[in-house]
């Protein structure tokens, strides 16, 4: 029965009906996407989106594994367009990567994609050509597995965040590189100034204020662009039009989390329910029961409720920064609407947290690709309660970003989200809970490392890697067949999500062969993270950070596989 259920859903997708029953398993779905201009109103104001299929977001694809898909992708805009399969594993030519996978699509052309999918779960595409995945272009991308679902649940949804400003993008651009903090409305005021007086003295308050200034950063500048100017959306609509998810009591639902967002990480909680993450970046991970989870830009969360009561839930994201919300409605009805939870206090960036977080940088790679990861990834023991008290020792030669390794520190490298709202949710979900519910086969020591030293300078608004950005740069190059360790160290105060094309990147939480794969990491500011890539796609690839905004201003790589016989093959 199952399998006959199952035949017939593929049918549908692909489009036919008994004649392609002969065919199973291979079959070829086709698929249209015309990329256009439309005017939305998400705000009150009426502003041109970029659509396919004239809507927003893109509609949903939903594929099955062994598929072959077909995608012809049609440009009616004035400007070239792409669109990138974001975690797909494909032919590097299918990527989507205006200057390295393909030339783009001029206006009036069509590109045709295809590519067999070799994986299942929940995935997202959007454009690739100068920022008009912040103007609407993305959509998500379910895969369903082949084999049947491990989990049972009642009703799927997808719940895609992003965030919408009637700003132009290049003009949001253009604002932050004359004043980086343009958008950092929240700063602290001259009363915040005199609670610190009273609360650390003043000597702890100078100490603290100075070196901040002369990092030119400031501890609530959480993140570049803000409620200020976006509003938040799920699946493509704003928090009053309260989009809704509906479910029967007892009822387990699965909630597939995107976050499309050009710039925003949200902190998402259902209050009164408890949240089961089963899947992260679209692979199964050991099942984890938490009550709220980060959800960095372009990472996506699959997760299962299972809501008992006969009443509305809010499905609340909160901009990590917290100026502002995105949220949407899970009820027996429509119309229902839950009790809204406030945006709790904005975050600060304390120097100590800082410091912290250098003390995890333990160095290239001088001692062995493990070091620190036998040790358990727990927090620096709490110290008084006081932020910044670390101050009066503090050294400020480590503030300067330098690649100091700090020795003896080790072992704190686990990027670990929950420290950070950990007194307003009881259980926050943190990488080093992430555990790939499968084991590699092809689990194996690096063969080298490669050492990224995420870099900015804030006065110009120029983000970098190893301090040049994308123009000033040579490519990555990789030989095919090898394991390279990526050591990522954020010398900023900012989030970077990485996002590596092609590959998957094997996030070290300590779990081995059970490590998590992910196409996103986030790395938080001052930390230290490893990730082992698998090096089994030969061609040219992307490599950067999701925030568009530092995308655009040089936090990208071209990454160069060499195929295993390329030494051949230029003597042929
Ligand atoms: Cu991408």
């Amino acid at each position: 029965m199952q399998t006959v259920n199952a035949m017939i859903r593929q049918c549908r997708i692909a489009g036919f009906w008994l004649a392609i029953l002969a065919a199973l398993p291979v079959q070829a779905g086709s698929y249209e996407l015309v990329i256009d201009e439309k005017a939305v109103n998400l705000t009150g104001r009426e502003r041109t989106a970029i659509t396919a299929n004239g809507s927003l977001p893109a509609p949903t694809l939903r594929w099955r594994e062994g598929e072959e898909v077909a995608l012809r992708v049609t440009n009616r805009l004035d400007e070239p367009t792409s669109i990138h399969w974001h975690g797909i594993v494909l032919p590097y030519d299918m990527d989507g990567v205006p200057g390295i996978s393909f030339p783009g699509i001029p206006p009036g052309e069509t590109f045709t994609y295809r590519f067999r999918l070799m994986q299942s779960g929940t995935y997202w595409y959007h454009g690739h050509s100068a920022m008009q995945e912040q103007l609407g272009l993305m959509g998500a991308i379910i895969i369903d597995p082949s084999e049947g679902e491990t989990h049972a649940y009642d009703r799927d949804y997808t719940v895609m965040l992003s965030d919408w400003s009637d700003e132009n993008p290049h003009r949001v651009l253009s604002k932050l590189k004359k004043q980086s903090d343009y958008y950092n409305f929240q700063k602290r005021t001259v009363f915040d100034f005199y609670r610190d007086l009273s609360d650390k003295g003043f000597q702890e308050t100078m100490a603290d204020r100075l070196a901040w200034g002369e990092m030119r950063m400031d501890p609530t500048d959480i993140a570049d662009v803000t409620g200020y100017t976006y509003t938040f959306l799920v699946n493509g609509q704003n928090p009053a039009a309260n989009w809704t998810a509906l479910f029967k009591p007892g009822e387990r639902i699965r909630l597939r989390f995107v976050n499309a967002s050009a710039m925003t990480h949200f902190d998402v909680r259902i209050p009164g329910l408890k949240i089961r993450v089963i899947q992260a970046d679209g692979q199964n991970v050991e099942p984890v029961e938490v009550d709220e989870f980060r959800i960095a830009v372009a990472e996506t969360y699959d997760v299962l409720v299972e809501p008992r009561d006969a009443r509305a839930y809010a499905i609340f994201a909160e901009a990590m920064d917290r100026s502002g919300h995105a949220q949407a409605t899970l009820a027996p009805r429509r119309g229902m609407r839950a009790e809204v939870p406030p945006l709790r206090p904005r975050p600060l960036v304390s120097l100590a947290d800082m410091a912290a977080a250098h003390g995890m940088d333990h160095g290239s790679g001088a001692e062995g690709p493990h070091a620190g990861m036998e040790h358990a990834p727990e927090p620096p023991p709490p110290t008084n309660g006081h932020e910044g008290h670390a101050m009066a020792d503090m050294d400020h030669a480590a503030m300067q970003h330098q690649a100091s390794p700090h020795a003896g520190h080790e072992g704190h490298a686990m990027p670990d989200h929950g420290q950070e709202h950990a007194d307003t949710a009881e259980r926050v979900l943190s990488y080093a809970d992430l555990k790939s519910a499968e084991k590699h086969e092809d689990w194996r020591e690096p063969d080298r490392e490669i050492v990224l030293r995420l870099t900015g300078t804030m006065n110009r608004y120029v983000w970098s890697i190893n301090g040049k950005k994308y123009s000033e740069a040579e490519p990555i190059r990789l030989k095919y067949g090898e394991r390279v360790r990526f050591t990522y160290i954020n010398q900023t105060m900012m989030n970077h999500p990485l996002h590596l094309h092609g590959m998957w990147q094997d996030l070290d939480t300590g779990k081995g062969p059970f490590n998590p794969r992910k196409h996103v990491v986030n790395v938080k500011p001052g930390e230290t993270v490893h990730v082992d890539v698998p090096v089994d796609a030969s061609g040219e690839w992307a490599f950067h950070c999701h925030l568009v905004y530092h995308m655009e201003t040089g936090m990208f790589r071209k990454i160069i596989v060499e195929p295993p016989d390329a030494a051949a093959k230029k003597g042929a």
